[in-house]
């Protein structure tokens, strides 16, 4: 069982104590026993085994009983009981976007509606049965009747390079028509999450201007269906399925609105219980007094401090410890893009990339880098080209007699050599003592279970040879999930061996994930964010970089974290530590 799958379970058990009208405390503690197993870099498993269930968050001795009896049995009695109570096609209907459970257990007991099967014939053939239930008037059985529509057509969450072209496009829709004094990018997508569920827009404008900003806005190009169309919000779908909502916002509320739409919703919860400690109300609109007068709202900066904390990074805003922190003026400051001074992690024609050595470095220096690393594929890598001893010693050559020709970037030799399945590398290491600069990744066998994955990489970072763990478990989003990995296991060994572990920067990697940074980052180990470009364009692969340094900030790591942020000579020195 994984630590997902058990989350599973208790986040469903959640949606049927609530459909069943459970006390919501009760309720609630099932919820946050559900996110803080899926979010945990610990294996459940092993904590179970030392008796140690109750070292996480929210789980108690009851919580801590039914996970051990889960990883017993596979399944936990009170799940199976719970499930009996209610039609199973109704835990179906909570998938639908806008559709909770206290709506289902209405559906159920009102219009005796169970399933999606029954909900989509009686929104086509059967309203009235519908507007009868108590809280559905016309107006949210037409955004139910969307939602079933999208579900069936749609992936959920897409990418977060995906996200930001979209609202690319629609920002520049929003911006263009009256000049509004701000637009800004709000949601999942502001907090830069891997994946994002709909995209969020604010935008600063009095009601005069309103109507026609949201007008511009849903007649945007890259819009296929307008979900509403309001006096201060707009909704739409663009191609590909994905909701964007768009809300203009008075200047004396923006900064309240920004905070609030920026999320996320457990961070939100937990800033506004410090405002009622405060005796403050805080809302989208503003932070009040009791007396009703405004205290904060119109820079988010000024929320914060009216609360007693610092600003919080967006990156940093998923309830995570961050508030604690930020009331304590120690939240870490957090790695920038302008931070980077080079990418150790790019393939050249020699592979599988598609443009030269020289191609490759005049992109480099185009970055304004100070040194990069040519890292092609190695032999058992045949499916790309990978080098053979021969060829990479040919490459080599090729690498010193070009670096040499320029002053301004260090170019190294390097490779990103297989991490084979047992842990051992695809070059011996005679080999690997000819390079600059030695990547170590796993990609094939990546159906591994953790303990077996988990050994490999710990051997990979224990050869004298290797510099840094590449796209640690080789995940690729929404298409597969790559190895699951005890990272603090390998992050002590990437300490004890100064070994780095990569931030693969590619938005279908992002791999270490921000959880595993977090983890990695206390365990000690240090990190390297590369982009594994694959062409020389400083628009296009090289430029993903931003989305690792993303994930780096949401794993709260700082430059000095950062392998590639140190000046020439300090990479230098760190290149001959082994
Ligand atoms: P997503 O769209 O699933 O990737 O994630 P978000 O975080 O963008 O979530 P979304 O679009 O549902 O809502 C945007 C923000 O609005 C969310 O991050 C926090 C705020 N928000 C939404 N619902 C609630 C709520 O019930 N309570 C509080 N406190 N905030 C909420
Ligand atoms: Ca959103
Ligand atoms: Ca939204
Ligand atoms: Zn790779």
């Amino acid at each position: 069982m994984t630590n997902e799958e058990i989350a599973a379970i208790f986040a469903e058990m959640a949606d049927i104590m609530e459909i069943l009208g459970a006390d919501p405390f009760r309720i609630n503690s099932y919820r946050k026993v559900a996110r803080v197993l899926a979010e945990t870099t610990e294996d459940t498993a092993a904590l179970a085994a030392a008796g140690k269930l109750q070292s996480l968050p929210g789980v108690g001795k009851g919580a801590a009983g039914r996970i051990e009896e889960i990883l017993k049995t596979g399944r936990l009695e009170q799940h199976e009981d719970l499930r009996r109570r209610v039609p199973a096609g109704l835990l179906e209907l909570l998938k639908v976007q806008g559709l909770g459970p206290k709506t289902a257990a209405k559906l159920w007991k009102q219009a005796g509606v169970t399933s999606i099967q029954q909900l989509a014939e009686a929104l086509s053939s059967d309203r009235a049965r519908l507007e009868a239930v108590e809280g559905l008037g016309a107006k949210k059985l037409d955004q139910i009747a969307e939602a079933l529509a999208f579900a069936a057509g749609a992936a959920r969450r897409i990418r977060l390079d995906e996200a930001e072209a979209i609202a690319t496009r629609l920002r520049a829709a929003v911006e263009a028509s009256k000049k509004p004094k701000r637009v800004v990018v709000v949601g999942s997508l502001r907090r830069r999450r891997e994946t994002i569920g709909d995209i969020d827009i604010l935008c600063q404008a009095g009601q005069r201007k309103a109507g026609a900003i949201i007008a511009a806005f849903t007649a945007a190009d890259a819009v296929t269906k307008v979900l509403a169309k309001g006096s201060t919000k707009g909704s739409v779908i663009v191609a590909g399925g994905t909701q964007v909502d768009l809300r203009v916002v008075p200047a004396k509320s923006f900064g309240a609105a920004m905070q609030y739409f920026t999320g996320s919703k457990e961070h939100n919860i937990a800033l506004r219980e410090i405002a009622q400690r405060a005796k403050l109300k805080l809302n989208e609109y503003g932070l009040f007094a009791e007396s009703g007068k405004q205290v904060a709202g119109k820079d988010e900066e000024g929320i914060y401090r009216a609360l007693g904390l610092t600003w919080v990074p967006p990156e940093l805003r998923e309830d995570r410890g961050e508030l604690a922190a930020a009331a304590d003026g120690k939240l870490p400051e957090l790695v920038r893009l302008e931070d980077i001074r080079g990418d150790l992690h790019m393939h050249t024609n020699a592979s599988d990339g598609r443009s030269s050595l020289e191609e490759m470095i005049e992109a480099c220096r185009a970055m304004g880098y100070q040194y990069m690393a040519i890292t092609d594929h190695s032999k058992s890598q045949i499916q790309a080209n990978g080098l053979d001893e021969d060829r990479l010693a040919e490459q080599v050559r090729a690498i010193r007699a070009a670096a040499k020709k320029y002053k301004d970037i260090v170019v190294l030799a390097g490779i990103e050599v297989d991490i084979l399945k047992d842990g051992r590398l695809d070059f011996s290491d005679d080999v690997l003592a000819e390079l600059d600069f030695v990547t170590a990744s796993p990609h094939s066998a990546l159906s591994q279970r953790r303990p077996e994955a988990t050994r490999r990489l710990i051997k990979a970072a224990e050869n004298p040879h290797v510099d840094v763990i590449g796209h640690p478990t080789g995940r690729l989003i929404n298409r597969r999930p790559g190895m699951e990995i005890d990272i603090v296991k390998l992050a002590q060994a990437a300490a004890a061996n100064d070994t780095a572990l990569e931030i693969n920067a590619h938005p279908w990697r992002l791999d270490l994930r921000d959880v595993h940074v977090r983890a990695a980052i206390e365990a000690g180990a240090k990190l390297l964010i590369c982009t594994d470009a694959h062409e020389a364009n400083p628009a296009g692969d090289l430029a993903l970089m931003r989305f690792g340094v993303d994930t780096a900030r949401r794993g709260w790591a700082t430059a000095a974290d950062v392998i590639n942020t140190y000046p020439p000579a300090k990479l230098k020195k760190w290149l001959a530590r082994k």
